[in-house]
């Protein structure tokens, strides 16, 4: 009881907090659209936003790290399945011109309502492995009640069996989350979920959204929303995803 009361009391606190911080914020007309579709669906797509050209130069940048035995900034899957590397911009060129990129910063910026927000590039090569839980090791949110922007950039054509991005629409929003609490659908101030769970939340909103898209897609979302990279069937897939805190420190998933 005490748990569901927090939740509420925290959702009901974030909203309010969060359209002050908004209000501040004049953003020009094309971020202003975005972030109106940020916050009703809790995503959006750039379709051909990096050209091939630079999302090869980006694909052997990954490369090159992988074969880098000295990098302490790796991490691994225990199904080695997931190989991730933060703080790429380190390495300048493609990824540092990603974590600069005006557009996302002026979105983010509206979405989020702060000025100041630390940022980070997770350079990401997926392979099939038997048993990989996908990107991101199922579904989960980053944060149970604030919102969190990120910035995902796919640097090889993702299809449905290569590991996409999957979002529940409308996941992220502060009435969902009250809901899908009240219906039972989920636990107070919960991060992790499992396929069962996901199944009462899909059946209170639209179906989940799977991002298939060609190199040079850009799916910008905000990651308080349910979601996942569906587990790798075949293939590969090469991403980088840009990491923002919300005012405070940076959480590293
Ligand atoms: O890379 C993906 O498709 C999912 C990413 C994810 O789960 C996350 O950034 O929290």
């Amino acid at each position: 009881m005490f748990g569901t009361i927090s939740h509420l009391i925290k959702e009901m606190l974030e909203s309010v907090r969060r359209s002050v911080l908004r209000a501040k914020i004049k953003p020009s007309t094309k971020a202003a659209a975005i972030q109106e579709h940020l916050r009703c669906a809790g995503y959006y797509v750039i379709n051909d936003y990096w050209s091939q050209e630079k999302c090869a130069e980006a694909r052997t940048e990954i490369d090159a790290l992988l074969l880098d035995a000295k990098t302490t900034k790796k991490w691994t899957d225990d199904h080695q399945s997931d190989t991730r590397f933060f703080y790429a911009e380190q390495m300048g060129g493609v990824f540092l011109d990603f974590l600069n990129d005006e557009l996302i910063e002026e979105v983010r910026l509206c979405h989020s309502g702060r000025v100041n927000s630390e940022k980070v590039i997770m350079a990401a090569k997926l392979v099939h492995r038997e048993g990989n839980h996908g990107s991101g090791g199922g579904w989960h949110r980053d944060s149970p009640h604030t919102p969190q922007f990120k910035a995902l950039m796919y640097l090889t054509d993702v299809n449905k069996d290569n590991g996409p991005f999957e979002y529940i629409t409308g996941s992220q929003k502060s009435s969902q989350s009250i809901m899908d609490l009240i219906k039972g659908y989920a636990r107070p101030n919960q991060y992790r979920f499992t396929n069962s769970e996901i199944s009462g939340i899909k059946n209170t909103v639209t179906l989940p959204k799977v991002f298939t898209g060609k190199a040079g897609t850009l799916v910008i979302f905000d990651s308080k929303g349910v979601h996942r990279g569906v587990p790798i069937e075949a293939g590969k897939r090469y991403a980088i995803t840009l990491y923002c805190s919300d005012g405070g420190p940076l959480l590293l998933h």
